[in-house]
């Protein structure tokens, strides 16, 4: 297993020398030992209902069905009809996330009794899983740059993502071929997961991309106490089975791989990501949806998280978790050295842009500002 459980820091965690104000994304300067990462703990989770409300329970959680060995998805059916898309103009930041922590503050392990006593909540950051993804694979990424807005409050870094220019373009001028391959992918969650665990799935019903169940795990990266949310699309059924998040499955759709040069691209690129999702928060196994250009899946394949590493060792030039996993240690250690003034109206926004470095810039009682009067008021009790 790549989690370890070594609690004893290492020469190889320690940050390196570098001058203040910049982080480098060269993947040179990451290849050294794999650092610690503790196994996620799930502590809790929530769901997201068809109109988008926060429920402190799993009432969105589905169980997956194993599909039969040719099945005939037709991920284009519903498009027009039984569809309800989530607007995604609307910047819910981390709101969710906030929401369980201030319903669920007991639940948080703290070894450290001094904060579990007071208000503060003992982890260093308080993220989406999505938002790391983005910070893993970033020395490998050429096309798509990020920006994170972090704020410190009560000696915890908060950080969310603000939607750059580039993003906000795409996503306003999306083809109507991109915008139904978007649903793709959800069609292909309703062919596979039931509501409760001896249900079978209905293909006939409506896909509402509002509704979520989303995982809330601890852990820790070398010397960054974490605490993060990410959407679980379902679980395994077997109540024997291995408990959360050992028992959730990450469902994917990806176009059908016909030629040498696809196999190549597809573990060079999307394996990244896939990994990078999955192995955060402690999901074991990926099932993907290999469908046509008409958006008929021709077959399915279940990749093991722990594996992919090595499925991709044959690869030239191909990505190396440790990479990924230093440059993210490193990444928080200099939001840590960044981060100084503990105040919930001061956002340090992290910028980064492909062949360049991180930088960062600071704005006060500014439109960046993401922590809300309600979490900041009310997180005493
Ligand atoms: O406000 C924002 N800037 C964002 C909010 C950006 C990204 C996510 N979110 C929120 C949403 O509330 C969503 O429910 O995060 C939740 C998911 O968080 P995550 O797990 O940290 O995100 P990620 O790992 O990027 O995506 C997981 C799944 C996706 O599945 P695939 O298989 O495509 O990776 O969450 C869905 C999508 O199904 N998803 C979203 N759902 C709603 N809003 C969003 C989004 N912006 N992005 C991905
Ligand atoms: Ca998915």
């Amino acid at each position: 297993s790549d989690y370890n459980s070594d609690k004893r820091p290492r020469a190889s965690d320690e940050a390196q020398h570098r001058p203040a104000g910049t982080l480098s994304t060269r993947r040179q300067l990451y290849e050294r030992n794999f650092p610690l990462y503790k196994q996620p703990v799930e502590v809790g989770f929530f769901s997201l209902d068809s109109r988008r409300n926060f429920f402190n329970d799993q009432r969105q959680l589905r169980y997956y069905v194993e599909p039969r060995k040719s099945p005939d998805f037709n991920l284009r059916d519903g498009y027009t009809s039984r569809f309800v898309k989530r607007d995604d103009g609307v910047k819910e930041k981390l709101d969710h996330v906030l929401k369980w922590i201030l319903a669920n503050r007991g639940k948080i392990q703290t070894r450290d009794q001094t904060s579990s006593s007071s208000c503060a909540l003992g982890v260093d950051f308080v993220t989406w899983r999505g938002h790391l993804t983005k910070v893993l694979t970033t020395p490998y990424e050429t096309q798509e740059g990020w920006m994170l807005a972090a704020s410190k409050f009560r000696g915890t870094i908060y950080i969310s993502e603000v939607e750059t220019e580039a993003a906000r373009a795409n996503r306003l001028t999306r083809s109507e071929r991109q915008e139904e391959m978007m649903y793709w992918g959800y069609k292909f969650e309703q062919y596979t997961c039931a509501d409760v665990a001896d249900g079978t799935p209905d293909p006939g019903g409506v896909v509402n991309t509002n509704e979520a169940f989303c995982t809330v795990v601890q852990t820790r990266l070398a010397d960054h106490k974490l605490l993060f949310s990410g959407e679980v699309d379902c679980r395994v059924k077997d109540s024997d089975g291995p408990p959360a998040p050992g028992c959730y499955v990450e469902l994917k759709t990806s176009a059908e791989i016909c030629t040498p040069k696809q196999r190549s691209n597809f573990h060079r690129y999307k394996l990244l990501k896939w990994w990078a999702q999955s192995f955060l928060p402690g999901v074991p196994q990926i099932v993907a949806g290999f469908r046509d250009h008409d958006g008929i899946v021709v077959s399915i394949e279940t990749f093991q998280t722990s594996k992919i590493s090595h499925l991709i060792k044959n690869e030239i030039n191909c990505w190396k978790p440790t990479v990924c996993m230093n440059f993210c240690n490193d990444f928080l250690s200099f939001v840590k050295s960044v981060v100084k003034e503990d105040n919930p109206r001061l956002v340090y926004l992290f910028e980064w842009d492909p062949h360049r470095d991180v930088a960062y810039t600071v704005h006060r009682d500014s439109p960046f500002t993401f922590l809300p009067e309600w979490y900041v008021k009310d997180t005493r009790s």
